[in-house]
């Protein structure tokens, strides 16, 4: 019975996810932005660390597989139709093509959707107040309050922000929420230039997890043999 009640311990601390495995890294949009020209764009990838990733660029309303988008609560979307503010589309903060996507912090918790990512990036504008970013439910704080935040005019691009996941971790939230939220205000958000790449190998801490499982079946199964 102890040997079980080990064996579980030990699965459960092995797949118990690791908060610090996640890593912002974010970027001042004066320094990696120059414009939507192709070449601009790569130069702007590449800065961002986001070369080869798949990018949704909102200048339609279908979400690229893989991203989804929604308030909490409500299933996420891959049609951004009926989402976020209805003037959609926007043509202020823009970080590809010609408009960018607007959301209303005040309708709660904004979630953004990926399907076990090894990296997410996400370009961020016209943040007037405090927006917390939430990566797999771990509280990373207000986004004013990030490296290389930088509000140089009312709805603007402000800041890219990447979330990276170490050690085999996957990222399948981030979430904003406005501290503004079931008060007075909410505060609509320009978000655009969304990239990720997925995790293509099991996590380690699942390999981890499997050969433990398989061990204690085995050594069970020894010991009932004998
Ligand atoms: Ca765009
Ligand atoms: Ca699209
Ligand atoms: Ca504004
Ligand atoms: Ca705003």
């Amino acid at each position: 019975m102890k040997f079980i009640i080990t064996c579980f311990l030990s699965l459960f601390i092995l797949l118990s996810p690791a908060y610090s495995d996640l890593v912002i890294t974010s970027f001042d949009p004066t320094v990696v932005f120059s414009g939507t020209g192709a070449s601009e764009q790569a130069d702007m990838d590449a800065a961002l660390g986001i070369t080869g990733y798949t990018i949704e660029d909102f200048e339609d309303s279908t979400l690229v597989d893989g991203f989804k988008f929604g308030p909490e609560g409500v299933t996420p979307s891959s049609d951004t139709t009926g989402l976020g503010n209805p003037n959609n589309p926007f043509t202020q903060a823009v970080w590809d093509g010609n408009v960018s996507f607007l959301f209303d912090s005040q309708i709660g918790p904004s979630v953004f959707q990926f399907n076990n990512a090894a990296s997410v990036g996400i370009g961020v504008g016209d943040i007037e107040t405090n927006i917390r970013m939430f990566v797999n439910g771990n509280d990373f704080g207000l986004i004013r309050d990030f490296l290389n935040y930088n509000r140089t005019s009312d709805n603007n691009r402000e800041i890219y922000i990447r979330v990276d996941a170490n050690s085999g971790d996957v990222i399948n939230t981030v979430t904003f929420v406005s501290d503004l939220q079931g008060g007075n205000g909410g505060d609509g958000l320009f978000i655009d230039h969304v990239a990720f790449l997925e995790s293509s190998v099991p996590e380690p801490s699942t390999w981890l997890g499997l050969i433990l499982a398989s061990l204690c079946f085995w050594v069970k199964r020894k010991s009932l043999s004998v």
